[in-house]
């Protein structure tokens, strides 16, 4: 086993999964306003520290997704984050694609940037102490009409070119072609979308003759648009997005890791529990691990709101959540 394959392996050890903490400035400027906490790189540098200082997270955290600023920072303990996590057993990874625009051929969807100056950047993030990466593809449902299939494949090479320059300078690729949980699809287009397109990724994929075994894949669970009307029961999820990936995805990856997608942490957690059953009544192939952000940072942030003196009981929020979301693995 090279050590690259052994380092995505890693990232299932039993009973542990990934917190993605790599939302952009943007995304977190917006989050942390959605709490009423006022932002600047000093809010978020301590809405980090709020989760990585938490007392023995390595009990359930093989690694945490990092914004590159996030690679830079040290916590409160003085220490620099990436040398603290590693000191516990926690690979540092970071998020390196440039977020999304408009894609010129079908403006109501979006295509991720971040291509260009990629080689550097992850020459210069490996020197900074990441063991892993992740870019993000976003796919949109609307009805029957999106999303287009010059979408999906453009979005798929994009993900190949990164996941084979990741490979070469001897990181690990999460590859995360998100299905958009907003709108009023059914379970059914959901789960037919994220089959078309992990078919389509994998098959770039052997196009660009990307090594598999190091390959992570990051996806969405298959369920009902949060605008139908419809909560799906767990076991339904389960079916459905066992189905697709069961269908899309080759037995030779490393594993496979969920994002949270706006679920509520207790639907993300009871969701990933039935995946972890009915996976293994279906005999899946590959290790299955969580990669929630909101899902396991919500109730934490509602209770600090920014407050130094609630960061204890943030802490115990966060820490009773990620304790939930891994006994769902077992
Ligand atoms: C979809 O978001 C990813 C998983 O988070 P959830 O569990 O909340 O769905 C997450 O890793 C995301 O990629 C990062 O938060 C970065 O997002 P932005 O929008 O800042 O690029």
């Amino acid at each position: 086993m090279t050590d690259l394959v052994a380092h995505a392996r890693s990232l299932f050890a039993p009973g542990k999964g990934i917190l993605a903490a790599d939302e952009s400035v943007r995304t977190a400027t917006k989050r942390l306003a959605s709490y009423g906490i006022a932002t600047g790189p000093e809010m978020r540098r301590q809405y980090r520290d709020l989760f990585f200082g938490a007392e023995s997270i390595e009990k359930h955290l093989s690694g945490i997704i990092l914004f590159p600023e996030t690679l830079l920072e040290k916590g409160n303990d003085g220490q620099l984050f990436t040398a603290s996590l590693a000191a516990r057993g926690i690979a540092p990874g970071v998020k390196v694609d440039g977020g999304t625009e408009p894609f010129p051929e079908s403006p109501d969807e979006l295509i991720t940037q971040g291509l260009l100056d990629l080689h550097d950047r992850l020459v210069e993030y490996k020197k900074q102490g990441a063991l892993f990466t992740k870019w993000r593809a976003v796919i949109r449902i609307d009805g029957d009409t999106l999303p287009s299939s010059m979408a999906i494949h453009e979005n798929a090479k994009r993900l190949a070119s990164y996941a084979k320059e990741v490979q070469s300078v001897g990181l690990v690729p999460i590859l995360e072609p998100e299905v958009l949980l907003e709108g009023k699809h059914s379970r059914a287009r959901a789960r037919t979308v994220i089959e078309e397109t992990l078919n389509a990724l994998f098959s770039v994929l052997a196009e660009h003759a990307v090594d598999r075994a190091s390959v992570v894949l990051k996806t969405a669970m298959a369920l009902s648009g949060s605008e139908s009307g419809r909560v799906d029961t767990p076991e339904e999820v389960a079916e459905d997005t066992l189905a697709a990936l069961m269908a899309a995805v080759p037995s030779q990856i490393a594993g496979i890791v969920f994002l949270s997608g706006g679920q509520t942490p207790d639907q993300a957690t009871a969701n990933l529990a039935a995946i972890t059953k009915h996976a293994r009544s279906v005999g899946a192939p590959w290790p299955l691990t969580f990669s929630y952000a909101r899902a396991l940072q919500e109730e934490s942030l509602a209770v600090w709101k920014g407050k130094e003196e609630q960061v204890p009981a943030a802490r115990e929020a966060f820490l009773a959540r990620l304790a939930k979301v891994s006994a769902a693995l077992t």
